[in-house]
């Protein structure tokens, strides 16, 4: 232990931490050293005792830290209001902890859940504890450990009169972009929660959709993957520039120091998933929102991991292929634009179905406020979303993202491109689920007639679900088994 942590390991008894932080595995650590290297001071809790003592012993210089053993002492070393941020696994565990430090804690106290927490239960804890006096904030907590600890994005819900005494507090350590600080009110109970999972589920529509451009250059174009990287580097010059862009050609450069090939050659193709773009999806599915290029994106992960459906469908005829494109400057084009156009279409649906959670839980959720917070220190951080930010800043009642001018204007200047991608995919037999999924949305959305109208037709023969005619109001039944004349309902 360095001289510092056993200086404030004396003095555990006096009440001086401005916050507690438990839970000291990779975030909670990185968390405690941000918050600490920003002069405050923090009180120090794991379950087991050797996590606390590696930070010290590791990292105890980085600031003022008060070690802990048992929650008692981590309570008590804690200035009032007190203020602790749980950083375990999310689930059970999070419960477990929040027992023990409910019954340690005094009405007026606030209790931080910094763990990616389904949302519902953020509103079932809210609640339970409200009933205690306690406050309870759900704070989703983006960047990963890079992120938690130089400036993550943060995105509280909770009691509004929490975040007055919470906020400076947050600020002080998240993401700073243009002097504005990657961290707002969200709104009550579990919309922090909410909306960081939306923003992992945009992040899996991000990475599919890069993927799909990646696979096209190599599959379509036949580009070795170093010439690919490139394209990315380039890429991450313009309209593109993102964090997600940016790593893809730090990725697509490495070489695997065993084999020679390119690291991604050698990484097993089947991706993982823990879980909140599933959940984006499900809630979705909730919500009636048609949220395709997150579901795209689940689901591509969830074919890649079929493991033994991919082997027994290996080699299953393609058909007649289409031929390569020609011009391969213009197809990388063709393919730069499509995956600006999709993106579009994932951000306008995962801020839809925000908006749309934000309505069914009454929580006033301000979009432009997220486009901002998601500028620096998130995965999706991205130039694009200072677009986003001015889209709602000129209408905050926007009912779609592709309605606004700026947006409106970039999707109808890759649309040709757009097209040819997904044709050409297709013909060439190069699944892009995303791609393709987010031009039928975007030719839904903007179509005239649906043959929704067909569905409502067929589901009034077979279940007497009636419909409702385009030329007077009412809902109307033809009478399919009889005369089929049409009555009224
Ligand atoms: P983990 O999710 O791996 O959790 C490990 C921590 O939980 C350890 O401190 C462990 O204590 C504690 N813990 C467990 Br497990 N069960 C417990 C229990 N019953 N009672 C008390 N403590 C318990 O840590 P992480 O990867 O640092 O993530 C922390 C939270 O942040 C998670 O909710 C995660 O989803 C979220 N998050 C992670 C990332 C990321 O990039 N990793 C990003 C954003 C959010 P022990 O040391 O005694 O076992």
């Amino acid at each position: 232990m360095t001289d510092a942590a056993s200086t404030t390991a004396q003095s555990d008894s006096a009440a001086r931490a401005q916050i507690g932080v438990t839970g000291l595995a990779v975030m909670g650590s990185n968390i405690a050293r941000n918050l600490a290297r920003h002069g405050h001071t923090v009180a120090l809790h794991n379950r087991s005792i050797a996590k606390t003592d590696a930070l010290l012993e590791k990292h105890g210089d980085d600031g003022d830290f008060v070690r802990t053993e048992t929650i008692e002492e981590f309570v008590g070393a804690l200035q009032r209001p007190r203020r602790v941020l749980i950083m375990v696994k999310a689930g059970d565990a999070t419960d477990a902890v929040i027992e023990e430090l409910a019954a340690a804690m005094e009405p007026g106290d606030i209790i931080i859940d910094g763990g990616n927490a389904l949302y519902t239960d953020t509103i079932r804890r809210e609640r339970s504890l409200a009933d205690r006096g306690l406050h309870f904030v759900g704070a989703g907590i983006s960047g990963g450990e890079e992120g938690a600890l130089n400036g993550p994005s943060i995105m509280p819900g909770g009691p509004a009169e929490s975040y007055k005494s919470l906020g400076p507090l947050l600020e002080s350590i998240a993401a700073q972009v243009d002097g504005v600080p990657c961290c707002t009110h969200i709104g009550p109970d579990g919309s922090g929660h909410f909306v960081k999972m939306v923003h992992n589920g945009i992040e899996y529509a991000d990475m599919q959709l890069i993927g799909e451009a990646y696979d096209l250059m190599r599959g379509a174009l036949g580009m070795p993957v170093a010439e690919i990287a490139e394209v990315f580097a380039e890429w991450n010059t313009g309209d593109l520039e993102s964090y997600l862009v940016e790593i893809t050609a730090e990725v697509l450069r490495q070489v695997d120091a065993e084999t020679g090939k390119p690291l991604v050659d050698v990484i097993v193709d089947e991706a993982g998933q823990k879980g909140t773009g599933r959940w984006t999806v499900k809630s979705a599915l909730d919500l009636g929102i048609p949220t395709t290029g997150i579901a795209e994106a689940v689901f591509a992960r969830a074919l890649s991991s079929s493991r033994a459906t991919r082997d027994a469908a290996v080699g299953l005829a393609s058909g007649a292929l289409g031929a390569a494109p020609t011009d391969k400057a213009a197809f990388i084009n063709d393919i730069k634009a499509a995956l600006y156009a999709s993106k579009v279409v994932a951000y306008a649906q995962g801020f839809d179905q925000i908006a749309a959670g934000s309505a069914e839980y009454g929580w006033d959720v301000h979009p432009g406020d997220l486009a901002t917070i998601w500028r620096g220190g998130c995965i999706i951080r991205a130039q694009f979303l200072n677009r986003i930010r001015e889209a709602y800043q000129e209408n905050p009642a926007l009912p779609s993202l592709l309605v606004a001018p700026y947006f409106k204007a970039a999707v109808e200047d890759g649309i040709d491109s757009w097209r040819r991608v997904v044709s050409t995919a297709a013909a060439m037999g190069i699944p892009a689920p995303a791609f393709g999924s987010s031009l039928a949305y975007y030719d839904g959305i903007r179509a005239e007639r649906l043959p929704a109208a067909l569905t409502q037709g067929l589901r009034d023969f077979f279940g007497a679900h009636t419909y409702r005619r385009v030329d007077k109001p009412g809902a109307f039944h033809t009478l399919w088994g009889e005369d089929r004349s049409e009555v009224e309902s």
